[in-house]
């Protein structure tokens, strides 16, 4: 059997970002190098990579990292291209399509199949050692959270509330993001990826954080959201009791053998009991309506796999130990979403100005439930504590 495998392109004189690794190349390999093509071929390793892409201050320690990684030879193009030929049968990863050389590979005709897809669903089940390291991007996650909570102020701008998680998670040498920072407030909190502005965070507005960063290439997943000022005004209290209502009932619900879909039918349904107690909703008889109507409230799903990536493995069916999931439920004001004629147009324009709620919890489904791995108050009280330092 002759398996390829690539890491994944990164412009070395560019370096933009930093460079993320394939996570199926990763998940088979514990190799982070960037541009390296590998050839299995039964026990024998061969690995590829043009010697160019590597900077004079890096070669060395990617050349050690190679040998400890795979103590495999260093080959040229053409000798994988020669021993990919000899075998005929080849497995690779979808990615190998983004290598330079693909287009010398593809001209062999070969008989080959990815296993990303196979890969994908093996991943949805961590191993001990992933969840410790999601459990500690978890950790410093909510370090800087509340790093955030304790130092800001209003008229702080959006991009400084950013700037506090960074410096936070930077005191323990991470700068691997799970994905753009989401920190806005009031209106734009409706926003579902909202990407901060240098705009001013208003006094009283609640401010919505969605923030992780990467432990050894694994990811975290957390919201929070607390007033500016210190203290939830009365209207942003009764959505946030919405939201964290469904929110603790939804992680009641997360057991293995349990389907996904049908934890989301039930906590679409907390969701809509709780709005009707504020009278956001309208009274329904029908479950149809009902769903319907958080939908407009509601516009993504409860949840997803946390691993490699932020939205790990493709979405989930039904929850077996040892998986990592983020619950997020939430509450937004969209332009335009009070059309529904199950709303309550008068309370919705009471509470259009909160913009969104959102909370969100990273959890390991354990032997009989799960185990949260946010570090974070999600508490009015804690919160309101927490500002106030
Ligand atoms: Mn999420």
């Amino acid at each position: 059997m002759t398996t390829l495998l690539y890491s994944g392109y990164y412009d070395m004189d560019k370096a933009k970002e930093p460079f993320e690794v394939d996570p199926n190349f990763f998940y088979l390999t514990s190799c982070d190098i960037p541009n390296i093509l590998i050839l299995k071929k039964g026990r024998k390793h061969y690995v590829h990579m043009k010697v160019p892409d590597i900077q004079w201050y890096d070669s060395e320690y990617f050349m050690k990292a190679l040998k400890h990684c795979f103590n495999a030879d260093m080959v040229g193009i053409d000798d994988i291209v020669r021993l990919c030929k000899s075998s005929g049968i080849t497995k690779t990863l979808d990615n190998i399509k983004t290598h330079p050389n693909w287009s010398k590979i593809r001209g062999l005709s070969l008989d080959m199949s990815s296993i990303s897809n196979n890969l994908m669903k093996k991943r949805e089940i961590k191993f001990i050692d992933e969840q410790l390291r999601i459990e500690k991007a978890c950790r410093y996650t909510s370090e800087g959270i509340k790093h955030i909570l304790r130092n800001a102020y209003p008229k702080m701008s959006q991009i400084e509330l950013t700037g506090l998680f960074k410096q936070s998670i930077s005191k323990h040498g991470i700068q691997e993001l799970s994905f753009n920072p989401i920190t806005s407030h009031g209106k734009y909190n409706q926003y579902l990826h909202y990407i901060a502005k240098d705009r001013p965070v208003t006094r009283g507005t609640l401010v919505l954080l969605d923030l992780g960063c990467k432990y050894k290439h694994y990811c975290s997943d957390i919201s929070r959201c607390f007033p500016i000022s210190g203290k939830f005004t009365k209207l942003q209290k009764d959505i946030y009791n919405v939201v964290l209502k469904s929110q603790k009932y939804a992680l009641t619900l997360m057991k293995p053998g349990k389907s996904w879909s049908e934890i989301t039918h039930k906590v679409k349904l907390k969701l809509y009991e709780e709005c009707l107690k504020i009278r956001l909703v309208l009274a329904l008889d029908n479950e149809k309506d009902k769903i319907s109507v958080v939908q407009q409230l509601m516009p993504h799903n409860l949840g997803h796999h946390v691993g490699l990536d932020n939205h790990d493995c493709g979405p989930i069916l039904t929850l077996k130990k040892d998986m990592v999931i983020a619950v997020e439920p939430g509450i937004y004001f969209q332009i335009g979403k009070d059309k529904s004629p199950h709303l309550n147009t008068s309370v919705w324009k009471q509470y259009e100005h909160i913009g969104g709620v959102r909370i969100e919890d990273t959890i390991i489904i354990t032997d009989r439930g799960y185990k949260n791995l946010s570090k974070i108050t999600k508490e009015i009280d804690g919160i309101e504590k927490l500002i106030k330092k």
